[in-house]
């Protein structure tokens, strides 16, 4: 939960074609933009650098960076999408990577795995298999990090979600904010839960970074909860990403 960085992709225009489960109408450029300064600026306020990088047209749905990479202490591992539209992405990420890490190790596949899959808690990771991350894609994980010192534990993402964190942030060390569906399936033992409430599961995907939790605004009775917790929740417009299935977690890669 302490970061010193972040990595933030700007939207391109071709993000009104990026890929959604349903489609409720494509996302309005400007306020997509706007929003993702305000979130930009949530970050940096924070005091961390963030590095934004520049739209890349091929790749609609490039501006959730935190898909294509994961960033640990040890070094950072690029990952292989398995969207096949999103593919290359990885190899655009990776130069920014190098240099910023002396350690940049890569997924070279058959398997897939996608960082939007993976939470990296106080003492694990916990990876969800997904319709974007199998078993090859996390053995290949598992060969990178275990070295490192790092426990991996892998569950199931239920069907018909997105990713593992589409339903569940981190907001401390031992503590997380996740949906009811989620964690009904039993794999947050060991961890407190707050639930988000009733009807307002669209809102389990944030992000504690530093001192704020950047939480998606309209959500309040989870919000609530959350300050109730005692967390500094920063809500940031998401109407827009929301129409691509993202979220405040799939737009930055911190460490
Ligand atoms: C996709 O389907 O890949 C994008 N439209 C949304 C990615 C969201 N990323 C995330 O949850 N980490």
């Amino acid at each position: 939960i302490r970061f010193t960085h972040a990595i933030t992709r700007r939207p391109a225009r071709s993000a009104v074609d990026g890929l959604r489960a349903v489609d409720i109408g494509a996302p309005d450029l400007p306020r997509l933009a706007a929003d993702h300064a305000d979130y930009v600026a949530a970050l940096r306020a924070t005091g961390a650098e963030v590095i934004e990088l520049g739209p890349l047209a091929a790749y609609p749905d490039s501006l959730f960076v935190e898909d294509v990479a994961l960033c640990l202490p040890q070094g950072a591992i690029v990952m292989r999408p398995g969207a096949p539209s999103r593919l290359g992405e990885a190899a655009e990420i990776a130069p920014h990577l190098r240099a910023l890490y002396s350690t940049v190790a890569r997924i070279e596949g058959p398997g897939f795995i996608e960082g939007g899959d993976i939470l990296v808690t106080g003492h694990e990771i916990l990876i969800g298999l997904s319709e974007r991350t199998d078993e090859a894609g996390v053995d290949e994980l598992r060969a990178i990090v275990e070295p490192w010192g790092h426990a991996l534990r892998v569950v199931e993402t239920p069907p018909g979600i997105l990713h593992f964190k589409t339903d569940c942030s981190l907001l401390d060390e031992g503590t997380v904010l996740a949906t009811e569906r989620l964690a009904a399936s039993g794999c947050f033992g060991g961890y407190d839960v707050i639930h988000t409430a009733p009807g307002e599961e669209a809102s389990a995907n944030a992000i504690r970074f530093n001192e704020v939790v950047l939480f998606p605004a309209g959500f309040p009775e989870t919000q609530a909860r959350l300050v109730a917790a005692g967390y500094d929740v920063r809500p940031i417009g998401n109407t827009e990403a929301a129409k691509l299935d993202g979220g405040m977690s799939c737009l930055s890669l911190r460490f």
